[in-house]
């Protein structure tokens, strides 16, 4: 189910306020931006990610170049943003906080 107005307030105005924005195609999604220290480090996070994705079977759309991580999450089945974005968005913002930049 596509997030309604309230849970857009609750659940991803915290992510809008910590660096995360709306697709700016106009784009039901949520992007950002992460920068690493080298390839090393992204690819670490970008592991740490990919578990999860798998487990919770949501992937992230996401570009890596050396050290920079550009991410884009919307749930494809439904169109939109879902629970299922914020709640990986919000595991990727604990993974990303245990990489030092
Ligand atoms: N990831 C994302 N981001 N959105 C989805 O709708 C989605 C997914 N659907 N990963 C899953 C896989 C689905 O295609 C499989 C068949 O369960």
């Amino acid at each position: 189910m596509k997030l309604n107005e309230e849970e857009r307030n609750t659940q991803l105005g915290p992510l809008l306020n910590s660096g995360w924005a709306m697709d700016s195609s106009g784009r039901d999604a949520i992007k950002k931006e992460y920068l690493f220290k080298n390839f090393n480090e992204a690819f670490g996070f970008m592991t740490r990610v990919a578990l999860k994705a798998e487990k919770m079977d949501h992937h992230p759309e996401w570009f890596n170049v050396y050290n920079k991580v550009q991410i884009t999450l919307s749930t494809h089945d439904v169109g939109g943003l879902s629970a299922k974005d914020v709640k990986l968005a919000t595991f990727i913002e604990e993974a990303a906080s245990s990489f030092t930049k």
